[in-house]
C-alpha cells in the first residue's frame, strides 16, 4: 500500500529525530488563548510506516491511543491530542516548524508587520488590518485567509477587527507545480516536508506572535478568529487546528481537506456522487505533503490511521464554527459527517456546545447567506466578544437521520479532570 516519502519526524535513514524542545503554557479555557501548543511537551510517538497501517473502514476512534487503549482523562487527552497531531503531520500535512528564533514586527492601524529569521534567512510579510467601526481597542480580530467571506460589516459594527493574511505569499497554491514555493519555503527549504496549507498555518502563528508581543494596544491576541473560505477554508480549520491560542475557527464551504470526512467522501464517490476526494485533492495543488496522495487515495483510504473528525477536534473545546453549501463538489454530507463525529470530542470534554455545523443550501459559492447570520453572530458574540450566544447548531440539509451517526461504532468517554 505504498510507503512513505520525504520523512520528517524520522530522519534519512529512519532514525528518530529528538522531539522540539517544549513551549511555556498549560490548556486554555474554551475561547481563552493559551501556547501554541499546549502538547509540545509530550513524547514523540514512533509511527508506523503506511504500509503496515491497519484498515479501517468507519471513523477512526479519536478516543483510542497508539498503544490500543481508550483514554479516560482530560490530561490524558492533551497528549492523545498531540498524538493525533503528530499524524497529522506525518501522514497528512507535513511539519509545521516550532517558532523560529526570532520573530519581530510591528502593529499598526492599516497594517501587520512579521519578520522572521531561521538559520540566518529573513523573511518578512505584512497582513492588512481594517479596524472596526464600532467597539473600542484592543479589538477582537478574525483572520481571514487571503480575506474573510463573512458578514464584514457585521464584524465591524460588532468591534471585530478584520485582518487579511496573504497567504498565498507563505504557501504557492498555483497547481501542484507550485509545491515548495513561497516565502515559508524560502525559510526552510523547497523540499521541507510541510505542505502549503502547513506553511499558512505557520505564517498565522508567526502573525499571532507577533500581536502578542505587540504593545500598541491595537489589537487584542487573546480574542483572535480565523476564517477563510473553500480552499482558503481547509486552511483555516489547519490553522485552527495547530495553534490553540485561536479562540474560534470558521471554515467556510471548506470541502475535501477541510471539514469533510475522508472516508465519506470517498464513499460518496464509489457511489457516483460528484464529490471531491482525497485522491482527487492531492493532486489538484500542494494542500498535503507529497506522499499524501499516493500513499491514501481510492481504496486505500482506509488505511489513514485518522480521519478529519479528528482534524477538527484538535480545536477543542476551542469555537469552531464550519459553515457550509448545498454544493455536491463541497461534499456537505461529508462534512456534516466530519462535525458530527468531532463533537463527540468537544462532547468528551464538557463542551458539546463548542462546535456547530450550518449548511441550509440557496446561495452562491462563498456568498456569506442571511441565514448564516444567527449561527454567526452567536460564535463572534461567545468567542470574541464574550458575551452569550445559542451556540448549539447542527443544521444540513443533506444528511439523512442516523446517517452519520452510523460511521461511528465508538462511544464517547466523559473525560475526568
Ligand atoms: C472547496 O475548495 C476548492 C475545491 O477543493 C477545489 O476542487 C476547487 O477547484 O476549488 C474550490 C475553491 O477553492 O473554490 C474557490
Amino acid at each position: 500500500n505504498g510507503t512513505l516519502s520525504g520523512f520528517a519526524i524520522y530522519s534519512e535513514n529512519g532514525e528518530f529525530v529528538p522531539p522540539p524542545p517544549p513551549e511555556p503554557g498549560v490548556p486554555g479555557e474554551p475561547g481563552i488563548a493559551s501556547a501554541e501548543n499546549t502538547g509540545a511537551d509530550c513524547p514523540v510517538p514512533e509511527l508506523p510506516v503506511a504500509s503496515e497501517l491497519p484498515n479501517i473502514d468507519k471513523l477512526p476512534d479519536p478516543f483510542m491511543t497508539l498503544e490500543g487503549e481508550r483514554i479516560t482523562t482530560e490530561e490524558q487527552w492533551r497528549c492523545q491530542r498531540q498524538d493525533t497531531f503528530w499524524q497529522v503531520q506525518y501522514y497528512e500535512a507535513g511539519n509545521k516548524p516550532n517558532k523560529p528564533e526570532v520573530v519581530s514586527g510591528s502593529v499598526a492601524a492599516d497594517a501587520i508587520n512579521v519578520n522572521v529569521t531561521h538559520e540566518e534567512t529573513d523573511i518578512a510579510f505584512s497582513a492588512s488590518v481594517a479596524l472596526p467601526t464600532g467597539g473600542e481597542p484592543p479589538y477582537p480580530a478574525i483572520i481571514g485567509m487571503g480575506a474573510s467571506n463573512l458578514d464584514n460589516a457585521y464584524l465591524s459594527s460588532q468591534g471585530v477587527a478584520v485582518i487579511n493574511f496573504n497567504h498565498n505569499e507563505v504557501g504557492a497554491q498555483s497547481g501542484a507545480e507550485s509545491r515548495g514555493t513561497g516565502l515559508f519555503y524560502d525559510l526552510y527549504g523547497s523540499d521541507h516536508s510541510a505542505s502549503s496549507m502547513t506553511a499558512w498555518a505557520w505564517g498565522v502563528s508567526r502573525l499571532i506572535d507577533v500581536l502578542e508581543e505587540s504593545s500598541e494596544g491595537l489589537i487584542d491576541a487573546s480574542r483572535l478568529g480565523v476564517t477563510g473560505c473553500s480552499r482558503n477554508g481547509k486552511g483555516a480549520l489547519m490553522a485552527g487546528a495547530m495553534d490553540e491560542r485561536i479562540a474560534l475557527t470558521i471554515p467556510q464551504e471548506s470541502g475535501a481537506g477541510g471539514a469533510v470526512s475522508w472516508r465519506a467522501a470517498q464513499a460518496q464517490a464509489d457511489a457516483g456522487d460528484n464529490i471531491q476526494t482525497l485522491g482527487h485533492a492531492a493532486g489538484e495543488q500542494p494542500w498535503f505533503r507529497e506522499s499524501f496522495g499516493e500513499t491514501f487515495s481510492g481504496s486505500r483510504v482506509t488505511h489513514l490511521p485518522f480521519d478529519h473528525h479528528q482534524l477538527i477536534g484538535m480545536v477543542a473545546p476551542r469555537g469552531l464554527l464550519v459553515i457550509d453549501n448545498d454544493i455536491d463538489w463541497l461534499g456537505p454530507k461529508a462534512a456534516y459527517i466530519g462535525t458530527l463525529a468531532a463533537k463527540e470530542i468537544y462532547r468528551a470534554l464538557g463542551a458539546p456546545e463548542n462546535i456547530a455545523y450550518s449548511e441550509n443550501g440557496g446561495h452562491g459559492h462563498c456568498q456569506f447567506p442571511g441565514h448564516q447570520q444567527e449561527v454567526l453572530a452567536a460564535y463572534v458574540q461567545r468567542f470574541l466578544l464574550g458575551e452569550p450566544g445559542n451556540t448549539e447548531v447542527m443544521n444540513s440539509t443533506k444528511a439523512e437521520p442516523g446517517e452519520a451517526e452510523a460511521w461511528i461504532d465508538w462511544t464517547t468517554p466523559s473525560l475526568t479532570e
